[in-house]
């Protein structure tokens, strides 16, 4: 029905020829991928990314009920893009390990999940790591612990002397799940040495995470967009992705991320539109065509446009986080980030979705 439509519509025949490839499941090329960044309508990405989204996860709208908690701000690095670390940030912080396991005791039943990223501290390794987890796991024996990026972790095993697998295993022996799927930024190396020039390389964060895969810890994946990249760096950061997709199948969620610009080195940059956020959700979904979830997270972009970005391929508004978020509220996000499981089911009925919360995994614990 859709395909006629497409067939019979005013269209160039490049366009029509990709959107049939998507409404038949035919893999677009990454060329594909930029053609439809540069001359898609806004509304045709819609329609195509809908359809995706349904054929992979139905109507359903997942968020988890978790908390997020960020160890410190003072980093090695220095990322130009951040308005977080003590480089910046007029604040700094050091948690201790009893303030983070009391945050997550004092939650109680209220969360199934707990998400623990922070910046990369010069004096903390990976034992004080494992450690941490250890104490989580043992002060809520059956929470998911989502912990540690890509980047956290290669700090973590090069100061130890350890491989990425046995850095990895030590943490999953101490009770971690999964990794969360930061630290990505863009996988182009020239924009990576403009942007983040110290921090680990793609190779180091792709390796990471197929060793990740290989070890049954499942992960995400981010990009941060909308700054100096093109949309030809977009396409090839997720033609990476969905490579080791194909290869390990390991990958939960895909979250692109928007640059926001307060409070950093790289504010003369500015924002990109809604519109480009919304077309980046779609030819996102269009073009990971083995990922299965696509999140929107609500904290950096706001309530209204987590709601529209549903029309656009999201299926994931990630969770009923409280205010403990530092990363996108230093950036200038504005967002209390705090939205109850009622708020979240009430914006998800009201997009015609049927909302879903879920554990780590995305199993389902209960719906409506
Ligand atoms: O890697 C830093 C980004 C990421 C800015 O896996 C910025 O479920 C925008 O990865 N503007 C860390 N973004 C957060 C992250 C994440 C968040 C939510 C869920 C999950 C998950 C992962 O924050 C960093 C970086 O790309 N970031 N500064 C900024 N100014
Ligand atoms: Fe450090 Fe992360 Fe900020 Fe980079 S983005 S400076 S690694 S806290």
């Amino acid at each position: 029905m859709i395909s006629e439509l497409i067939k019979s519509a005013d269209i160039p025949a490049n366009i029509k020829e990709i959107s049939l490839k998507v409404l038949n499941s035919v893999r677009i090329t990454p060329g594909e991928g930029v053609i439809l960044y540069r001359e898609a309508d806004t509304s045709l990405l819609a329609l195509l990314a809908d359809q995706v989204r349904k054929r992979t996860v139905g109507n359903y709208v997942f968020y988890n009920r978790n908390v997020h908690i960020e160890p410190t701000n003072i980093c090695v690095y220095d990322c130009k893009f951040c308005s977080y670390s003590h480089h910046q940030s007029k604040e700094s912080w050091e948690l201790t390990i009893d303030e983070m396991v009391k945050t997550v005791v004092s939650l109680g039943d209220e969360i199934t999940e707990v998400h623990i990223v922070g910046a990369v501290h010069p004096g903390r390794d990976i034992y004080y790591y494992a450690g941490l987890v250890k104490r989580v796991r043992e002060a809520r024996p059956t929470i998911h612990i989502k912990a540690y990026t890509a980047i956290e972790i290669e700090y973590m095993a090069k100061r130890a002397e350890m491989s990425f697998k046995a850095a990895l295993q030590l943490l999953k022996d101490s009770g971690l799940n999964s990794l969360p799927g930061g630290g990505a930024e863009i996988f182009d190396d020239a924009i990576r040495e403009q942007i983040c020039g110290k921090k680990s390389s793609t190779e180091a964060w792709i390796e990471i995470h197929e060793v990740a895969h290989q070890l049954d810890i499942p992960t995400n994946a981010t990009i941060l967009y909308g700054h100096i990249e093109q949309f030809e760096h977009r396409i090839h950061h997720m033609n990476l992705l969905r490579e080791l997709q194909d290869r390990t199948g390991g990958f939960n969620a895909y979250i692109p991320l928007k640059y926001k610009s307060k409070n950093n080195e790289m504010s003369y940059v500015g924002e990109v539109s809604l519109i480009e956020d919304l077309r980046n959700y779609a030819v996102s979904r269009i073009f990971l065509d083995n990922i299965a979830h696509l999140k929107a997270y609500w904290p950096m972009i706001g309530k209204e446009m987590a709601a529209l970005s549903l029309a656009f391929g999201v299926d994931d508004l990630d969770g009923t986080i409280n205010d403990s978020t530092k990363i996108y509220s230093l950036a200038g996000a504005g967002e209390n980030p705090s939205l109850s499981s009622d708020e979240i089911r009430d914006l998800v009925i009201k997009a015609g979705r049927v909302p879903a919360e879920r554990d780590s995994v995305y199993n389902i614990i209960s719906e409506g």
